[in-house]
């Protein structure tokens, strides 16, 4: 915990209105909702909802924008704003971290002293490439004095839709390289963590970024978001969140043929040899499953344990999860806060049962923690069987199933059974091993004697049902540009 006075989850909040156009509005029809905290079920605050003429409106300020000051900006000055935004994230971290723990209820701690940082490292990083997008000259053998070269231009109005895990940090994924490349956005937070994106509007104002190229819009999914995703004036969507969702945002989309970049589910299969650091690998797959309160696409999810070794990596995950101190964010002795909203913790406990009906062992955790709010045990279930519910589906909570393997082919073959694609990891002392298991994992990343390291320059995305394209790194950039080709007959100069 840093020395940082204790927020006070009551001080008031500044922003709960829609951002349009560099305005803070009410939704057009008026409608409100309740923001509610995980913790404790209390009424956070209201937020003005966005409905579709909400949609409309926010489009047609994000393309005024697009059309109008954002593209007249030399990469440079927009380069310095994005740079100035990530400042003004650093500034403003104790209201962003308070505003995220009292939606989303992670430690305070944890919201301080990583979402918020992180966050603006995207921006930090995303700013330099605002002007370094270069095209390609290419020799052709069509004829002779042909003159052909790419450029790589804004793709327009970005839809960006975001979920309720990482709320700040994920629409940093997005926001960031959607606006060093010049494109112009419509954020959709989440409905129950819209804090902190309303409070990111500001300070894009402050930085100096134009109205109407970030407009952000608290507000539901199968309307807010469903109309963004549809909106014919709308260029690309970028979305993070379920699978299912996913889909439907494909559809949605196909109507004027967006471009669309998903970041999904998971369930990612975490592999431990006998020849690891076994008391690095527990620490490291506990942290890669717990963290968060297992609300992470990437997390931990699957164990996979050598036989040699299962029972002391099995009673070692128990023991570390019995260890962890779960509960309100603001309290400082918290390390996981509550599941972030009622739907998720339905879900997960949901999943506790079925996992035990299914012939699973808690061999810690297993239950709810008290009657308010959202905790949940830290569980680890044993003796689980590869065709369960609880191997093949994702919970998104802090739910760990191990099963124990004989052989690195066999492991593979089982890790690489899911209908997901987004991360693993693997635990070895033998290198190898440790390239050959990488090259055989069907999935976007493969952390080996890691697990959970991010950086805004490496890329990250799923295989399979784990999405399309990357966030992050010059990968995620070029999702945020179309390629124009120019091809010139220079003539014979006869
Ligand atoms: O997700 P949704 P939910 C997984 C996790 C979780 C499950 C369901 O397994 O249990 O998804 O969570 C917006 N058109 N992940 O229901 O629906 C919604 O408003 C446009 C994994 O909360 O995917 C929110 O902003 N938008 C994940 C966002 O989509 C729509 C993170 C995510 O909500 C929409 C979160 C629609 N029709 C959940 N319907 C990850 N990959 O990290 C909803 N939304």
């Amino acid at each position: 915990m840093s020395s940082t006075t204790a927020p006070d989850p009551h001080a008031p909040i500044a922003h709960t209105k829609l951002l349009i156009g560099g305005e803070w509005v009410d939704a057009a029809d008026g409608q409100e909702y309740e923001v509610l905290n995980p913790a404790n079920g209390e009424v956070v605050t209201r937020v003005a909802e966005a409905g579709p003429e909400d949609v409309d409106r926010a489009v047609a300020a994000a393309r005024k924008a697009f059309n109008g000051a954002w593209s007249f900006m030399s990469p440079l000055e927009r380069s310095k704003r994005i740079w100035r935004l990530a400042e003004l994230i650093e500034e403003n971290a104790p209201e962003l971290a308070r505003l995220e723990v009292l939606s989303q209820g992670k430690p305070y701690s944890l919201a301080l002293e990583g979402d918020v940082p992180t966050a603006a490292k995207h921006f930090y990083y995303m700013s330099g490439w605002a002007t370094k997008i270069e095209g390609n000259t290419i020799p052709v053998s069509a004829g002779p004095n042909q003159h052909v070269y790419t450029r790589r231009e804004a793709i327009g109005v970005v839809a960006a839709i975001v979920p309720w895990n990482f709320p700040l940090v994920i629409s940093a994924w997005k926001l960031a390289p959607a606006l060093a490349a010049g494109n112009t956005v419509v954020l959709k937070p989440a409905e129950t963590t819209p804090l902190t994106a309303l409070m990111l509007g500001e300070l894009a104002l402050q930085a100096g970024i134009p109205a109407g190229v970030l407009n952000v819009l608290p507000g539901f999914g199968r309307r807010a978001g469903q109309a963004m995703a549809e909106h014919p004036d709308v260029d690309k969507v970028t979305f993070t969140g379920s699978t299912m969702t996913g889909g439907r945002i494909v559809d949605a989309a196909k109507g004027n043929m967006k471009k669309v970049t998903l970041e999904l589910g998971g369930k990612s299969a975490n592999i431990i040899f006998p020849d690891a650091d076994i008391e690095k690998a527990i620490a490291g797959s506990a942290d890669g499953i717990f963290f968060n309160a297992g609300q992470a696409c990437a997390a931990a999810a699957r164990l996979y344990v050598h036989e040699d070794v299962y029972d002391e990596v099995v009673e070692g995950m128990a023991a570390n999860a019995r260890n962890i101190k779960v509960g309100d964010g603001f309290d400082p002795s918290s390390q996981i806060g509550p599941v972030a909203n009622s739907k998720q913790f339905e879900t997960v406990t949901n999943y506790l049962e079925i996992g035990v009906a299914e012939g699973g062992r808690a061999v810690t955790g297993g239950n709810r923690i008290g009657d308010k709010g959202y905790f949940v045990e830290p569980t680890v279930f044993a003796d689980v069987s590869p065709n369960d519910r609880i191997v093949k589906e994702e919970i998104f909570g802090p739910v760990v199933v191990a099963q124990k393997f004989t052989s690195e082919e066999a492991v593979i073959a089982e890790a690489n059974d899911s209908a997901y694609g987004l991360a693993g990891g693997v635990w070895t002392g033998d290198v190898g091993r440790a390239h050959r298991v990488s090259a055989a994992m069907r999935t976007g990343t493969v952390w080996v004697n890691t697990y959970g390291a991010f950086d805004p320059a490496v890329p990250f995305g799923g295989y399979k049902q784990s999405g399309w394209g990357r966030e992050m790194g010059h990968e995620a950039l070029n999702h945020y540009t179309e390629v124009k080709t120019v091809w010139i007959d220079l003539g014979s100069g006869n």
